[in-house]
């Protein structure tokens, strides 16, 4: 069997399963809103990485399937943590670049969202520069109107220009954990994030931090005034009854 006719019945039996990982706000310490992850493991408890396999169904024409797969379950977990989280939280999903052009991915949006009776402005979708190169601005329109909104993920490592970027509907500007690995030790980490945090507010746009595992990491982003971190310091990824947990508490 290959990995890829695994994965082909993996997405069929609705076996690829969501974590949640926590957003959290800095100055309320409320958990705000929460990435999900896509996880995989296989009948014989083998783990594959999101990295192998989110390319592999590209390749293989499987994207807008798994995508639905992954919907599905994300509104499930919506469904399931609502009762635990505020009104404004919002679950983000990850939406690749050749499913953005993709007229499939607005069908499949409406029908899940109408199948679980959920609105659309409880969701966000993250999208990479790489999504946006080509991009056409109506398709973000679209989803805009339609009540999401748009975040773009791994701010700062891609090769688009501030003034193409800034003509984009876009909500929130995630910065790339790459700079914040070396927050507050290294000068031009400090500096590059410092500007990423006012490119954001000169763009209107919310901003979170990636990435953020040390305690040194949080005090300086909330000195900033970041809004929302994400990271190993708050929670990794977590599966539903585990995130569940994680907001009671
Ligand atoms: O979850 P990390 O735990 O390993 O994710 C690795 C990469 O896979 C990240 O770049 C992440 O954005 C991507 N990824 C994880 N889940 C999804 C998903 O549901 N859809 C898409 N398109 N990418 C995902
Ligand atoms: O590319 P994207 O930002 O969607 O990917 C999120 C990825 O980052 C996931 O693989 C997730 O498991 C990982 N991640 C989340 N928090 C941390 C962290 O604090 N440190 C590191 N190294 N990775 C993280
Ligand atoms: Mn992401
Ligand atoms: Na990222």
């Amino acid at each position: 069997l290959t990995l890829e006719s695994m994965l082909r019945e993996a997405i069929d039996n609705r076996q690829i399963d969501v974590h949640l990982q926590p957003k959290v706000n800095l100055v309320s310490g409320e958990v705000e809103g929460a990435e999900v992850l896509a996880r995989w493991t296989t009948a014989d408890n083998e783990r594959i990485a999101p990295d192998v396999f989110i390319p592999l169904a590209e390749q293989a024409g499987l994207m807008s399937r798994l995508t639905h797969c992954i919907l599905v379950k994300a509104c499930d977990a919506f469904t399931r943590i609502s009762p635990f989280v505020p009104e404004s939280f919002r679950l983000a999903v990850n939406i690749s670049a050749g499913e953005l052009a993709d007229e499939n991915l607005h069908k499949s949006l409406r029908r899940v969202l109408t199948e679980f009776n959920l609105a659309a402005d409880r969701f966000e979708i993250e999208l990479t520069e790489t999504a946006l190169i080509d991009v056409d601005i109506n398709t973000l329109v679209s989803l805009k109107e339609a009540g999401f909104t748009l975040a773009l993920d791994d701010f700062g490592t891609g090769y688009s220009s501030l003034s193409y970027l800034n003509r984009l509907p876009i909500d929130t500007l995630k910065i790339d954990r790459s700079f914040i690995a070396n927050v507050p030790e290294d000068g031009s980490s400090i500096n590059l994030t410092r500007s990423i945090i006012s490119i954001a507010r000169d763009m209107n746009c919310q901003v979170v931090a990636e990435g953020v595992e040390s305690s040194e990491q949080h005090a300086f982003l909330e000195k900033e005034n970041c809004e929302l971190a994400q990271g190993y310091l708050y929670s990794k990824p977590l599966p539903l009854t585990e995130f569940v947990e994680f907001v009671k508490t």
